[in-house]
């Protein structure tokens, strides 16, 4: 039978996203999408970004943000952005410039998304900024805070997120994959040496293959009551 194979946040992770799809044994008749960050922190940003051309992904913000900084001068880039634009050709800005934002998986009563939804509105209304940004929300407020800044009121989307398509996520970094009614997150930080994981269809299975990268977090590392235990780096 043919699977549905959804991979968190790469982020240069390449090492453990072959590990990953040897773990799973991927065939061809598997469908794999990667849930966007493909790029920036760690050591294969270019070998990420060519492993996803081979299967399907949506756009991460770290990929609308080299979109839009292009053309910026070097010396107004961070160096690890600078480091990923360096790595890649206009092959890559092209295929970053196709992705959706989305990806339903209506045989599933699903869809996949980098970061979230905005609870309340359809997923035809959601906003570029909502799918690829959203942490902590207060419905019917559009704004969405980091979680370190979020103020009294504020909490995970997931907390409102009522579908009814149940949401596949990475972007916020989870200290192991959270799983509620209406959404899965899968970013468990390979990055930073938490696992790369994948939630496997049609029975949600979990995987989560151990990281090689260690990548230090910029910010302190802190819990957060956001739903389960939610471990955000700033
Ligand atoms: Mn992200």
């Amino acid at each position: 039978m043919s699977r549905t194979i959804v991979i968190g946040d790469l982020h240069g992770c390449h090492e453990e996203a072959l590990a990953l799809l040897d773990r799973v044994g991927v065939t061809r008749e598997d469908r794999v999408i990667f849930a966007g960050d493909l790029v920036d922190r760690g050591p294969k940003p270019r070998e990420c970004v060519e492993l996803a051309m081979r299967h399907e992904a949506i756009l991460g913000n770290h990929e609308e943000k080299h979109l839009q900084q292009r053309h910026r001068a070097a010396e107004k880039l961070s160096p690890d952005h600078l480091r990923t634009r360096d790595a890649l050709g206009p092959e890559h800005f092209a295929y970053f410039e196709s992705l959706p934002t989305l990806i339903r998986l209506p045989e599933f009563n699903a869809a996949v998304v980098h970061a979230g939804a905005l609870p309340g509105l359809a997923l035809e209304a959601q906003s570029p900024y909502h799918l690829l940004h959203v942490q902590c929300v207060s419905p019917p407020s559009p704004k969405s805070f980091w979680p370190s800044k979020a103020p009294a009121g504020f909490t995970f989307w997931t907390n409102h997120w009522r579908g009814p398509e149940r949401l596949i996520f990475g972007h916020t970094v989870l200290d192991r994959p959270l799983v509620t009614e209406h959404a899965v997150g899968i970013d468990t930080g390979a990055v930073y040496g938490g696992g790369l994981t994948a939630v496997i269809l049609p029975g949600w299975e979990l995987v989560t293959v151990p990281s090689v990268a260690k990548v230090p977090p910029k910010g302190e590392v802190a819990q957060y009551p956001v739903h389960g235990d939610v471990r955000c780096f700033s």
